[in-house]
């Protein structure tokens, strides 16, 4: 079958941390860091360090707040982390207890009964364990009988189930499919790293991706899907079990997000531009005929130079909403919030795209049609 998106699903935490809060919070802990350091800054051994800046946030990435699971231990400057406790076996996980609120919000959007959906693909940047899935714990809190698993593509994972997806629907092995990307970014977020530890929020989002024939009337056609990778080191978390024979364990900093944010900047922005408007020639669209762009929401600057190439002139935020400003960037869902928050005034007939971009490096193109 054709397949389509039924409907999206967004879980919102309610704690969020503005710039000041998190500024505030950070330079606290450098002024004790360098008090407690004094001598051996004097003498050369130590290097001091820097404080953050609202107006260096604001302007280099256009983030003012972002929304956290765990705001008090985060601001703490003792602390400087998400606490969230590890749940036991019998209770809910913490990531699929974000998911499985998203997912029920795109169920209950498109009309559809969990009992009818076939499979549940989890599409996130880290997963709280490697197994089981989280995908089959969010299928079984939604009691679906199908089947589930997980995948991560950093930033460009919802995109890629949202392929994914649809290949199932066009080889008629499923025909209503959630791809759900609870992303605790701020589980491993570096927040003592000053060029990062603005970047990052909280969210889960969710993508009801169906066959036509038993989709709402009210529905976006999938016109087109394309994914790209190219091996880079810019963006890198090594964590993982090999951790175990490192003297540099778990929270080290190479174990968290790092990454060299203007390689990022210089190497994605063509790659992505270049990608949109071959895909878009490829299905026979009009790059600058598209109604709008929902753009993976990593920095401001970077979608206005996107969106430029795309659509041929400086796009305004009706063209190419943002999202930045209050969840940060939340990796994989960034360009699905968007969507979810500025798609409902689009007329039958307006085309879009949703495209991601990141780790990998990662990008995916979903070129959608709203239903006439
Ligand atoms: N406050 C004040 N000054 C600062 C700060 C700060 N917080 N941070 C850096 N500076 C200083 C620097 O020291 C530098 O000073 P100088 O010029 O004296 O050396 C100056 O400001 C400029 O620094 P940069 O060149 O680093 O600043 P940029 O203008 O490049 O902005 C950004 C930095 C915002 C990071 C920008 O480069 C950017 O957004 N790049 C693109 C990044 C991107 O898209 N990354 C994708 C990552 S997302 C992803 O793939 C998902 C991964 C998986 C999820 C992980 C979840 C945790």
């Amino acid at each position: 079958g054709r397949p389509v998106i039924s409907a999206t699903g967004l879980f919102t935490p309610e704690q969020s941390i503005s710039n000041d809060e998190l500024v505030a919070s950070f330079n606290a802990f450098v002024e004790r860091f360098n008090a407690q350091n004094a001598d051996a800054i004097a003498a050369g051994e130590v290097e001091a360090l820097h404080p953050s800046s609202v107006e260096f946030i604001e302007k280099a990435s256009g983030i003012k707040a972002r929304h956290v699971l765990s705001k008090e231990p985060i601001l703490d400057p003792a602390i400087m982390e998400p606490r969230l406790e590890e749940r036991g076996n019998d209770e809910l996980s913490q990531m699929a207890e974000i998911g499985v609120a998203a997912c029920r919000q795109a169920l209950e959007r498109a009309g559809r009964d969990a009992k009818d959906v076939d499979a549940v693909l989890c599409a996130a940047s880290n997963m709280e364990r490697p197994y089981p899935a989280m995908a089959i714990e969010i299928q079984q809190a939604l009691g679906i009988d199908g089947f589930g698993f997980d995948m991560n593509v950093a930033c460009s994972s919802a995109t890629f189930g949202i392929q994914t997806a649809a290949d199932y629907i066009r080889a008629g092995n499923a025909k209503s499919v959630l791809v759900v990307s609870p992303e605790i970014t701020s589980g491993h977020l570096n927040w003592r790293d000053r060029d990062s530890h603005f970047i990052f929020g909280d969210v889960a989002t969710a993508v009801l991706v169906e066959e036509e024939a038993i989709a709402p009337a009210e529905h976006w056609d999938i016109l087109g899907t394309k994914l790209k990778t190219v091996f880079s080191n810019n963006i890198r978390n090594n964590f993982g079990f090999l951790n175990r024979a490192s003297p540099d364990g778990v929270g080290k900093a190479d174990k968290l997000f790092v990454q060299e944010g203007r390689k990022v900047f210089k190497e994605v922005v063509p790659m992505v531009a270049e990608m949109i408007v071959s895909e878009a020639d490829r299905l026979g669209i009009d790059p600058q005929g598209l109604r709008r762009l929902w753009l993976h929401q990593a920095n401001a600057g970077m979608n206005r130079l996107i969106a430029h190439r795309v659509l041929g002139h400086e796009a305004d935020a009706d063209e190419s909403p943002t999202v930045l400003d209050t969840y940060g960037n939340t990796s994989s869902a960034g360009s699905i919030i968007a969507f979810h928050l500025h798609s409902d005034d689009l007329a039958g007939g307006d085309t879009g795209l949703i495209c991601s971009f990141g780790a990998g490096y990662s990008a995916g193109t979903v070129f959608v049609r709203k239903a006439a």
